[in-house]
């Protein structure tokens, strides 16, 4: 991408409605729009952040086993009059009538409309194990918008949903997305912690948050700090062991981490002192297993083996999509900007022209924007005329994690400078081995 031809509309100002400093960068870098209040458009760079932060959940979840759909955002009242919410949901749920005076919603989550697909075509145990999830915008007119992204009205969530014959294999599946979850923020470069938590209106007693620890979270936590040094890395998983995906979750739920909402001062006391912390933390996302909360009133029901008919064991399981950048930010920048992990970030690398109109230079630039496509890493070229320091910091606003910088003194030793956003550290090299790094540190990703 070229950034003449690109549409990054930056703010030179501070934005004075942004209290954060992921909602700040977010509107500075041109990422989003307010359009009215919790409500945003994804502008160009923000929806290429958005769709990658996508993919790697999809990619996480489908290596679980889960299976992708996609339900619609408006749903009829009468579903959720058969599981008794429609009533109890209260004033977060968009209610709305269509020209026929019929009830609808704009979905809030999605238990009785995915239980209502599984109810209409599924018949016997044979068809379980199953878990389908969707990635779709909700809407919840939260009394209080804000943090940008972080506290929408209208945001993206991937929530998924799994049938089981019996409370075991539903437990299997909610260890299965414990883990699918903790490799899937690993890969987008943040560490969250699941806690275990209380389930307010999705309901059940087996529910675990995951939070990213940052000053600016919403939610107290109090933990032991070994938690923070835990990493799943890239170990082999296989998704149908139900002790080896047990043991995982073990691993990481055993050191004490909980939300204010289920603290216990008794046994967090328990941890040595050294490593006894109180902190804040960004929810990402809630596992929860609730049993038959939802598949009994709505009549969800296979045939056992022996003939009977059993309610299924269910439970659901979200990630808090578009929240995702507000965490990833908070988690990651500095005084100048965004310091995207290489995981999410909206281009591999930026290239700057330190002379552009130079035919030498010029020629570089190219030379480099087309190695790299040709590599399958879209660099954002900075072609416009203006000056180094300003190219430099809409560079380091926008936080793309390597820069590859070409100027007429360096190309006259054959050199370009590859420097790391998050070090600072540059080093100088010739146009070709420059790509290559790249190509390096991306591979695999
Ligand atoms: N049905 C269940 C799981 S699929 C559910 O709705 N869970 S939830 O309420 O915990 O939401 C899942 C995730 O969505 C949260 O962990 C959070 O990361 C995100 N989320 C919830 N409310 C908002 C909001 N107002 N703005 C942005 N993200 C939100």
């Amino acid at each position: 991408m070229r950034l003449s031809r690109y549409f990054l509309p930056v703010l030179k100002e501070n934005p004075a409605e942004a209290q954060i400093v992921s909602h700040r960068y977010m509107l500075r870098a041109g990422m989003i729009k307010q359009q009215a209040a919790g409500i945003y458009s994804w502008l160009p760079l923000g929806y290429r952040v958005l769709r990658r932060i996508e993919e790697i959940v999809h990619e996480e979840q489908q290596r679980a086993g889960h299976i992708p759909l996609l339900m619609p955002t408006l749903q009829p009242a009468d579903l959720w009059r058969e599981s008794g919410r429609y009533d109890d949901y209260g004033e977060e749920m968009l209610r709305l009538k269509d020209r026929h005076g019929r009830d609808m919603l704009y979905g809030p989550t999605n238990e009785e409309m995915i239980t209502d697909i599984f109810r209409s075509h599924v018949e016997s145990y044979k068809s379980l194990p199953l878990t389908l999830y969707h990635i779709q915008w909700k809407f919840r007119d939260e009394i209080r918008p804000r943090f940008g992204v972080m506290r929408g009205r209208e945001f993206l969530m991937k929530d998924g949903y799994n049938f089981d014959i019996d409370k075991e294999a539903a437990l299997h599946a909610y260890n299965r997305h414990m883990v699918s979850y903790l490799r899937t923020y690993e890969r987008m470069g943040l560490t969250a912690i699941p806690m275990r938590a209380a389930s307010g209106p999705i309901g059940g007693d087996n529910t675990h948050e995951f939070l990213v620890l940052a000053s600016t979270g919403e939610s107290e936590v109090f933990y032991d700090d070994r938690v923070t040094k835990l990493k799943l890395g890239a170990r082999a998983i296989d998704y149908d062991d139900r002790a080896e995906v047990a043991g995982v979750c073990a691993e990481f739920t055993t050191l004490y981490a909980r939300t204010d909402e289920t603290h216990d001062a008794a046994a967090f006391e328990a941890v040595p002192e050294a490593h006894r912390k109180v902190g804040r933390g960004i929810e990402v996302g809630q596992i929860f297993y609730f049993g038959t909360k939802y598949s009994e009133p709505m009549g969800a029901t296979v045939v056992t083996p022996e003939g009977t008919r059993v309610p299924v064991h269910m439970g659901s399981h979200g990630i808090g999509v578009s929240r995702l950048l507000g965490a990833i930010i908070e988690a990651s920048h500095d005084d100048r900007g965004i310091i995207w992990p290489e995981g999410v970030t909206p281009f591999p690398v930026g290239i700057v022209n330190l002379k552009q109109g130079d035919g030498a230079t010029d020629a570089a630039c190219e030379g480099l924007y087309r190695a790299l496509k040709a590599r399958g890493l879209e660099p954002l070229y900075d072609d416009r005329d203006e000056r180094a320091g300003a190219k430099f910091a809409t560079m380091d606003l926008i936080g793309l994690p390597w820069r590859i910088t070409v100027g007429p003194r360096g190309l006259a030793a054959g050199t370009v400078e590859l420097t790391s956003r998050r070090s600072g550290e540059s080093e100088e090299m010739g146009a070709e081995a420059a790509v290559a790094r790249v190509a390096e540190i991306y591979a695999g990703r």
